[in-house]
């Protein structure tokens, strides 16, 4: 153990402890901008810095380790004076116009601003500018990167993509696509994980809100939603909501409010998924296509964009479902258009989405169905959701539960918890063990492959459903999956079904969430969505009475051959 003072509070602590973490057991909390713990802990911000007595210069505190007998000082006029000057050298190069930036309220740099009290800007500003494709779903602007290096480490270490790195050299160090290349001609995810830990707004999605409003403000056109399951558990988080405040059924009164005609909850379609995946699987299963397994889920668009960049040989083994998101597009633009009588061209279809690379998927030529273009117009993320909620100036403890709308109204709690890790392989075990043996096993029969810790890696589990023994692995994160199919690759591991989620903790970790700063929320989120499916009436996605009507009137049966026009896509192309 070490022993030192802190603040003239004394402290014993292992040795190895960091002053941050010291300063942390007593309830000191440091300010600090650039660090993530163990990700990044490089001390770019200098934010962090500390007094120690004897020392003539005020030291870092996330990357020095406390040392017996230090007497340290975390507020002195030293470190304040310290901690000013390096926050006023951030925000030299930073482009200071917070009015007009998406991250206002929310910036870690504004708020450290504030709270030290920095009312003037001694340092003539200089800040970078760059030429940006605006139409990519991910943004960057270079004029409001302070260097901070969590975008690259993030990339690197967590989805071990490598798109950012450190370009140039000398005083023209900034941070950039790697090889200074452009976004588009390199391998992104659009995980969006690298805007969840940008401290401030840098990094953003490519807003499409104006897009829904001219839709709604058009007379001739049909607006026609769709909300996503992670949705719910994190949307109120940005508006002072409680989790029990903040249900779904209030999303679907504040898009009517807005103007949206028809709400729809993707749970439907997971729903469907979950008859079109799972009839597949069993298809590969008993048929032995040895050659197809595993059957990899197909849902996730970040993974799709990864397997198709990193591991083309291994694409012929995604299932062939379209996403939830995109089925429902489908779905929406035939079935439910002729339904209403609207013309497929004369419906806008919508959805809100906790995920950055759903705009990507959305746009893919792949989804452009010859019945009306895209089988989703417009995707928004759960933060332009809430933008767009305030800009219509929405009093949220007005909002009231409201349900779907007919004919797409029910969904399941196994639709629900697509949101979360492991959620998406549940549904699934619970619909086979059904088709397979022609009885419901116990809702929480599969639980097993819910992760304890969303987002600590891998859940293997071999599950017995009838005569059939199941092989199954659950992975999110895009470096953690790396790992895992190289293990399947070098023979190692063996399974028959895996479900990849490219965020850590899957759709509730998505990179479209609110955001809160260097904290993880993805499990408490999770643990929403499987609260909620705990309690749900129906939990079996086969029991969607909504969904069998969908089969009995328009699709016939799973894998039949409308299913496979429209609810099917070639991943190949
Ligand atoms: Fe997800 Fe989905 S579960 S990817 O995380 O499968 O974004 O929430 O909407 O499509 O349903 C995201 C969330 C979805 C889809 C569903 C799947
Ligand atoms: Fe990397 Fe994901 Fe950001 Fe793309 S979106 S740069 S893959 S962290």
């Amino acid at each position: 153990m070490v022993n030192l003072t802190i603040d003239n509070q004394k402290i014993s602590v292992p040795e190895g402890t960091t002053i941050m973490e010291a300063a942390k057991q007593i309830e000191i909390s440091i300010p600090r901008l650039c660090f993530l713990k163990g990700i990044n802990e490089i001390a770019a911000c200098r934010v962090c810095v500390v007094e120690v007595e004897g020392m003539e210069k005020v030291i870092t505190s996330c990357n020095n380790v406390a040392k017996e007998g230090m007497v340290i000082y975390t507020n002195s006029p030293k470190v304040r004076r310290a901690r000013q000057r390096n926050v006023q050298l951030l925000l030299s190069q930073h482009d200071c116009k917070c009015a007009v930036c998406v991250r206002s309220g929310n910036c870690s740099l504004q708020k450290l601003a504030n709270d030290l009290n920095i009312i003037d800007l001694p340092f003539k500003e200089r800040y970078e500018k760059d030429d940006w494709d605006q139409k990519f779903p991910l943004i960057r602007d270079a004029r409001k990167c302070v260097k901070c290096m969590r975008c690259v480490q993030i990339c690197d270490k967590v989805q071990s993509l490598n798109i950012w790195d450190v370009v140039s050299t000398g005083s023209r160090t900034t941070v950039g696509v790697q090889e200074n290349k452009k976004i588009n001609d390199v391998n992104c995810a659009l995980c969006g994980q690298c805007i969840t830990h940008c401290p401030v707004g840098a990094l953003r999605e490519r807003d499409d809100t104006e897009k829904v409003w001219d839709a709604i403000a058009d007379s001739k056109k049909v607006v026609v939603a769709q909300v996503a399951p992670a949705v719910r558990a994190a949307w109120g988080e940005a508006l002072g909501l409680s989790r029990e405040e903040a249900t779904v059924g209030k999303i679907m009164d504040a898009l009517k409010k807005m103007g949206v005609d028809y709400v729809f909850d993707t749970s439907f379609t997971a729903d469907l998924t979950i008859m079109e995946e799972g009839n597949e699987f069993l298809q590969r299963l008993t048929k032995g296509e040895l050659n197809l397994r595993p059957m990899f889920t197909s849902c996730c668009p970040g993974w799709i964009r990864f397997i198709k960049s990193q591991y083309p040989h291994l694409v012929p083994q995604l299932s062939t479902a379209k996403s939830p998101q995109q089925m429902f597009g489908a779905v929406m633009k035939t079935y439910f258009a002729e339904s209403i009588g609207v013309k497929p061209e004369d419906m806008v279809t919508v959805s809100v989405m906790p995920c950055v690379a759903k705009k990507g998927e959305a746009n893919m030529e792949l989804y452009a169905g010859e019945y009306a273009g895209h089988d989703v117009d417009i995707v928004l993320t759960t933060r332009e959701l809430t933008r767009m909620m305030r800009s219509a100036h929405i009093e949220v403890d007005t909002l009231k539960d409201r349900e779907c709308d007919p004919l797409m109204k029910e969904y399941t709690g196994a639709g629900v918890i697509f949101g979360a890790t492991g959620g998406v392989m549940e549904a699934a075990l619970r619909s086979a063990h059904y088709l397979l043996t022609g009885k419901n096993p116990d809702p929480d029969a599969f639980k097993i492959v819910r992760s304890p810790a969303f987002g600590s890696g891998v859940i293997e589990a071999e599950v017995q459903i009838g005569h059939a023994k199941v092989r199954a692995a659950v992975v999110s994160g895009l470096g953690n999956t790396r790992k895992l199919i190289e293990q399947i690759e070098k023979g190692q591991v063996h399974y028959d079904f895996v479900e990849v989620m490219a965020c850590p903790g899957g759709c509730v970790g998505g990179g479209g969430q609110p955001i809160h700063d260097g904290e993880e929320l993805a499990h408490d989120r999770g643990e929403n969505l499987y609260f909620l499916d705990k309690h749900a009436d129906l939990r079996f996605s086969h029991e969607n009475p909504d969904v069998i009507r969908l089969y009995h009137d328009y699709f016939e049966k799973p894998l039949s051959h409308k299913s496979h026009m429209l609810l099917h896509t070639d991943h190949n192309k």
